[in-house]
Order: C-alpha cells, then structure tokens, then sequence
C-alpha cells in the first residue's frame, strides 16, 4: 500500500543507505568535501580509467542496481518500456523502481509487483518463477531467467527491497527530475495518476500543490496564449518507501487534451531536497529553473 502523506510534516525516509546518511551529515558544513564539493578521500578507485574524471562519482553499488544491470535492462526492456509497455510495468533503469515497490499488479491486484520483506507474495517474484495465477512466465517467449538471478531479486526483496544506491556525487547536486510518466511528448490514453521520479530524495514538507501543477493547453496544444486552465489535483504524494518518487492524482478523469506538469524551482516556494538543495527544474547544473514535461491525452476515458 501506498501511503498518504496528508497532515504530516515531513517523513524521515526508513529505508537510507549508510552512506547517504553519512554524507547528509557533512554536506551542510562543507566539512569533509574538497573545493568542488566533493567528499574529501573519494578519489575515485579507478583513477579516472573509465574516462570519468578522478573524484567522479563511484560506480553505484547494491543489489537494486544489479538487478537492474543484469536482468531487467538486458531482458525485459525490450518489452518493457516506453508508453507500450505491458501493462503499464516499465522496467528501464529511470522506472523501475518507483513502478514495481508497493504497486499492486494489474493482473492479481490484490498482490503488489513487490511486497518489500516477502518474496512469495511479490508478484515480481511469482512472474519470473513461472507461478502467477495470470499470463505467462517472464521473460515472456525467452528462457527463463537463471534461478542465480532469480535467488538475486528474491534476497533483495527479502532484505527489505531498498532502491539502489545513488552516487554520491549525485546525492551533493541539486536534485534533478530524471523521469515523468507520462514522459516528455508522449502519447497516451487517460493516466490515472502521473509518476515524477528525481535523482534523489526531495523534501515531502515541500511537495504540495504550490510546488506541482499540471495545466491543460487549451485546446491549441501550445501553452504561451494564456487560455491554459489549471487541472486540479486531488493529492501529491511522495513514497514512503522511496522519496525519490512523487505521484500526482487528477481530481478527475483527464479529457483528451495537451497537458503540462510543472514543477516549481524558482519563486516563492521552490521543491528542494532534504538538504534544502534548490530543484534544477532546466537541468543546466545549478540549483533552480522550473521543470516542464508536456504529454496528450488521446482518449479520455480509459
Ligand atoms: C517479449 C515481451 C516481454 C518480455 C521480454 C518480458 N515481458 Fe513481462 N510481460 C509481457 C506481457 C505481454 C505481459 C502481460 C501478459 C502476460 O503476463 O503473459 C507481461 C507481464 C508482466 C508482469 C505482470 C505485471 C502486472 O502488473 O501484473 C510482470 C511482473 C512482468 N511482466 C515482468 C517481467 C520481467 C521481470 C521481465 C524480464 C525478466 C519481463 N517481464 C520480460 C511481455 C514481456
Ligand atoms: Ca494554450
């Protein structure tokens, strides 16, 4: 189940990694970081080989990202991703997460895609073991997947299903949007919601309905006339499980129509991390600039 964030303040997220905490700690100060903001003795252990520069990031690490890297980005892409994706499961490595933990299946909707702590119950789980009450065994028409991968995904389900690790460079720059779905120019038949994910967790004090807004065009599809009208949202949640993750609920059924999501970084009330770091919404590097995405509703009832 996903949990509404109504009434309450602010959430300190269960699920972050140690070394996320430790850097929460020292990038207030500055203590720790060297002259371009990046810890101090994170040289990067590959010397710069890789072409990244020495001090770059570290390659992201933990059991999430090693799924992604070798079962869902290889094998089930092709299928599952984009607005064709079945079912509405997109598994590419800006999605995956926020679609699968604590989302009911559509097949079985009474089991989530991913119960955090029980592999049995994940639907995930009962898909790549051939054991779902509904549709084939993924990957659909291939082999099945190793029973190594599929002891991976059910170790990290077990463990508590924790998002992967972002780097550590990543988690001193201002947050970013690195994925909306509906995404940027997509086509699409009425969202029942629409999922925003960042490149690390935002402040859920700070998620409301000054912050996100999602206007229709008009008619005209084009949003510089001045006749775009505000759509209504009936909540803005951020995932408890992941506050990288921000859903927005539609009062009501979207109409066919052009629709933009604007997500403020400038001006009185600006979304920020819970470092208090501005939202890059024009992704140019430093804090601030409004985030645009704009999708069409093809039909309007779903
Ligand atoms: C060839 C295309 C294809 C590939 C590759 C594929 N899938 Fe699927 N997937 C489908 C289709 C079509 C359905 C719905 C029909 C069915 O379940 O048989 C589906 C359904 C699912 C569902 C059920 C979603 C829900 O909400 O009920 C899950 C979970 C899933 N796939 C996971 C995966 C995983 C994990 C992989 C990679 C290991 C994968 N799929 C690879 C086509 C594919
Ligand atoms: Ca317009």
């Amino acid at each position: 189940m996903r949990l509404r964030l109504a009434g309450s303040k602010r959430i300190q997220p269960m699920l972050v990694p140690a070394a996320l905490l430790a850097i929460a700690g020292c990038a207030g100060s500055g203590e720790g970081l060297d002259a371009n903001g990046r810890p101090i003795g994170e040289g990067g252990s590959d010397g710069g080989s890789n072409g990244g520069p020495p001090g770059g990031p570290p390659p992201a690490t933990g059991e999430f990202r090693q799924i992604q890297d070798t079962i869902f980005t290889p094998v089930c892409t092709n299928c599952h991703a984009g607005a064709a994706a079945p079912l509405g499961l997109r598994l590419d490595e800006a999605n995956s997460y926020a679609m699968l933990v604590n989302v009911p299946s559509v097949q079985v909707p009474a089991l989530q895609r991913v119960t955090p702590g029980d592999p049995d119950a994940s639907y995930l789980v009962q898909k790549i073991e051939g054991r779902a009450a509904v549709g084939a065994r993924m990957p659909l028409g291939g082999p099945p997947l190793p029973q190594s991968s599929i002891d991976l995904v059910r170790q990290w389900i077990a463990q508590g299903a924790p998002p992967a690790t972002a780097g550590l460079a990543e988690q001193l720059q201002p947050p970013r949007v690195v994925s909306t779905v509906p995404a940027e120019g997509e086509e699409c038949p009425t969202p029942s919601t629409l999922t925003i994910v960042f490149s690390h967790p935002v402040d859920a004090a700070l998620a409301s309905a000054d912050t996100f807004q999602l206007h229709a065009s008009g008619g005209d599809g084009s949003f510089a006339e001045g006749n775009e009208i505000q759509v209504p949202l009936a909540s803005v949640e951020v995932s408890l499980v992941n506050p990288t993750v921000v859903t927005l609920t539609p009062r009501g059924a979207l109409a066919a129509e052009t629709y933009r999501i604007t997500i403020s970084g400038s001006g009185a009330v600006a979304l920020a991390d819970v470092d208090g770091r501005v939202l890059d919404g024009d992704d140019d590097g430093t804090p601030g600039g409004d985030f645009h995405a704009t999708f069409t509703v093809t039909e309007g009832t779903p």
